[in-house]
């Protein structure tokens, strides 16, 4: 077991230059992204209505679980994402997604009860993912500013709703409906790069508990009666929010880690290297990242995977959802990083594999009535070559505005599921004209047989041309 010792400062950087190919100034680096029950909101997530789609013909609205949406300025879904939502790989039995999520409930269930064994954690699994910027952002502190909210990084249907970026867009509806501590599962959505442990549509399983006074105190036995809550005494520190009691800000950080470490050590067992990295999101604090030592694949050197966020849950939060007496903490895992280390998966894409050969690996665990904790490892059904190919072109003005992002959204709706990683390795500003000059390495590889050059040359061919026709880029 490792722990982390490096200072605040190392950490952010650590993770500017681990989490982002290229470095970021460090506002960039708390990337959170981060409602409304499906009752009252867009529609459930259950059956839909009509098939998702973007209404080309007119190209001013668009069909998502069954609604229609008036497109604007801000819409940006690509036919791919559409394809998508409401995905819900961890509500299909038989998925790894499945077995995972039913472990992480089954080892909540056992853990934490109320009186007569009921579980402490209800679990929401069936939220709807288009959210209001209110949800996702607002309700969260996250500032006006922020940028995490640009059309860049999120997937906006239009100025009024977009995919939710991660599943504490419903914190605050979960928390004003009278739960006091939950489970929300969910698919998110984020224009985001593309490696092996990255996918722009993914699933993250949020977890939040909040207390009272009696609560939080409870296993303090004969002092109990003594300790307080809150300490309005004492000022915002790196350890603690202001107003926290010592007690307080000790007793939650410990429960809040414990908890987390428990379900490691429960799902990866206990031999685990694991180590906590100060992290930063608007709607914790003090935050953390927790970081699992991950081998690779290929056999190449042994690699720390951020395996989810969390801390204590801001007081002005509580507040605002009229719980001025209670504190508590919250985290959000990404399920399929821990399905990757559970199972030995070495790609992010293999979730969204419907090769039987790769579900049948899991199905043995998920049949009703099985033991959901017999030992799943994955065995790659076979190794295909990678294919790179680099694409350099001319932006056609010094003040071009372009973004990478876009480029990926291309690339991936264009190539799909061939490509498997898109990095920009080059750029460069013209001496005279001030245009910048771009070079994307694509490596195509297809996870069911091998790639002729000629087969990915056709599609590399077709991602140059649309660039051309949609940026008036000059190919170099
Ligand atoms: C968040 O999304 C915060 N909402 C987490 C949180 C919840 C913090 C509650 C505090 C309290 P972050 O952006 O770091 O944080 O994402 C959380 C986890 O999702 C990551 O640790 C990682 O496991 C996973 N994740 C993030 N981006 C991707 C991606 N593109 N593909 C797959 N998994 C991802
Ligand atoms: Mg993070």
């Amino acid at each position: 077991m490792q722990l982390g010792n490096l200072t605040f400062q190392e950490c952010l950087l650590l993770q500017s230059c681990r989490l982002h190919s290229k470095r970021l100034p460090l506002s960039r680096l708390p990337v959170i992204y981060g409602h409304r029950l499906a009752s009252t909101d867009s529609g459930s997530s259950g059956g839909n209505a009509a098939p998702n789609r973007l209404n080309n013909a007119s190209a001013k609205s668009l069909f998502l679980c069954g609604q229609e949406f008036e497109s604007d300025d801000y819409t940006n879904l690509t036919d791919r994402i559409i394809e998508q939502v409401n995905c819900g790989l961890h509500r299909q039995r038989g998925h790894p997604l499945w077995l995972l999520t039913n472990r992480i409930v089954g080892h909540f269930n056992a853990n934490y009860t109320r009186s007569r064994s009921r579980p402490l954690f209800t679990v929401v699994d069936n939220l709807s993912p288009i959210v209001t910027p209110e949800q996702n952002f607002d309700s969260l502190l996250i500032p006006a500013d922020h940028p995490s909210r640009r059309p860049s990084d999120v997937y906006y249907l239009n100025r009024g709703r977009l995919l939710r970026g991660h599943t504490s867009a419903h914190q605050c509806d979960l928390l004003r409906q009278g739960l006091d501590a939950f489970l929300v599962v969910g698919d998110v959505y984020r224009r985001d790069e593309i490696d092996r442990s990255h996918f722009p549509v993914f699933h993250q399983m949020e977890g939040v508990r909040i207390y009272s006074q009696e609560q939080l105190f409870a296993g303090a036995k004969d002092s109990a009666d003594s300790l307080r809550m809150f300490d309005r005494s004492r000022n915002r520190t790196d350890e603690q929010q202001a107003g926290h009691s010592v007690e307080t800000s000790k007793l939650l950080e410990h429960e809040l880690k414990s908890c987390l470490e428990g379900l490691a050590r429960r799902l990866f067992g206990s031999s685990i290297a694991y180590r906590w990295v100060p992290a930063y999101f608007p709607f914790t604090h003090p935050s953390w990242e927790l970081e699992v030592r991950h081998s690779q694949s290929d056999g190449g050197e042994a690699d720390w995977m951020e395996m989810l966020g969390c801390g204590i849950v801001e007081q002005r939060l509580l507040d605002g959802c009229g719980l001025p007496n209670r504190t508590g903490w919250a985290f959000g895992l990404g399920l399929e990083r821990w399905a990757m280390q559970l199972f030995s998966v070495p790609d992010i894409r293999l979730f969204w594999s419907k090769d039987p050969a790769f579900l049948a690996q899991f199905a043995q665990p998920c049949q009703p009535g099985a033991d959901l904790w017999q030992p799943v490892q994955y065995k790659p059904i076979s190794v295909y070559p990678p294919c790179p190919m680099d694409l350099s072109f001319w932006l056609p003005a010094a003040d071009a505005s372009f973004h990478s992002n876009d480029f990926y959204d291309l690339v991936r709706s264009i190539a799909g599921d061939l490509v498997e990683q898109v990095s920009l390795i080059d750029e460069f500003r013209h001496p005279k004209d001030g245009r910048m000059s771009l070079c994307y390495r694509i490596v195509y590889r297809s996870h069911e047989r091998t790639l002729t050059s000629e087969e990915a040359r056709t599609v590399h061919d077709q991602i140059a041309k649309s660039a051309v026709t949609r940026w008036a880029v000059q190919i170099r």
